[in-house]
């Protein structure tokens, strides 16, 4: 039996929801509130220990950290195959599925946090933050998460972030040249890997970072949206608040970001 700890908003959580759904797998899901701290309760943490989503559990065995669990996945299911059978080619696909753990993950939730879901944490008491801040074990973790609450879009890690997206959007027009997928012919878990981050940063409304001047990225991010993986993995799992809320802030701290670009 499969089962999923997860949380619709979550763009890990997705990244693997994309792979069950290209496959067609039944799963047990387990929906965690990350916000009342679902996260970090004792047995979750047995099968987690970093108290993050998402966790698969396969019979039993729990497998973390979401790239290898979309390759867990592809070997353990291999119809509807998401890696090259070419090992150099499968070498390349993981330069793409590396990205995150890379720094693209930190700098989308710097990005998510700075501009948008701080203002969750901004309403809760100093003293209920103070709370949280100190139940954060990972000492880098709890210093980021503090800089993002009192700083936000003021907070260096932004431009630096911005910089990230800027560098990778570029490795992705270069690749995306006479090809529709990132690594190659066929669909793969490069593809799979960058999904959610664009749609996060689109849903922060910084879509301009390709729309204006990366046609191939716009093209590749057009047909990532009409997949069927796309509709029953992302739009399947809603989070309408969160959405409206990172729209409307997003578009107000647009300026910030450009400032950024031009540096
Ligand atoms: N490297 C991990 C990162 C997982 C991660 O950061 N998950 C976030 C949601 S996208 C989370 O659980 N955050 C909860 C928290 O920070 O307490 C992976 O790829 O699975």
């Amino acid at each position: 039996m499969l089962e999923l700890y997860h949380s619709n908003w979550s763009i890990c959580a997705q990244k693997v929801r994309l792979v069950i759904a290209e496959k067609g797998l039944d799963v047990l899901e387990h929906h965690l509130d990350l916000r009342a701290r679902d996260q970090q309760q004792p047995g979750y943490l047995r099968l987690n220990p970093k108290g993050y989503v998402p966790t698969l559990v396969h019979d039993g065995r729990p497998v973390v950290e979401s790239s290898l669990i979309c390759e867990y996945l592809d070997e353990v299911f291999p119809e509807t195959p998401l890696r090259p059978a070419d090992p150099v080619d499968k070498a390349y696909m993981r330069t793409w599925t590396r990205r995150p753990d890379d720094g693209l993950h930190r700098a989308c939730a710097t990005l998510t946090n700075a501009i948008a879901f701080r203002l969750q944490w901004l309403e809760q008491s100093p003293e209920d933050i103070e709370k949280v801040l100190r139940d954060t074990p990972d000492p880098t973790r709890r210093e980021w998460r503090r800089e993002m609450i009192e700083k936000g879009v003021e907070s260096p890690m932004v431009r630096r972030s911005v910089w990230v997206y800027d560098s990778l959007l570029d490795d992705m027009e270069e690749a995306l040249a006479g090809r529709d997928w990132l690594a190659g012919d066929d669909y793969t878990l490069a593809d799979v890997s960058l999904t959610s981050y664009l749609n996060r940063v689109a849903e922060l409304q910084l879509h301009p970072l390709w729309e204006t001047s990366r046609p191939r990225v716009s093209d590749w991010f057009a047909r990532i949206r009409a997949r069927a993986n796309f509709k029953t993995a992302i739009d399947g799992y809603p989070y309408d608040s969160y959405i409206a809320q990172m729209a409307e802030q997003g578009a107000l701290q647009w300026p910030k970001i450009e400032e950024a670009l031009a540096d």
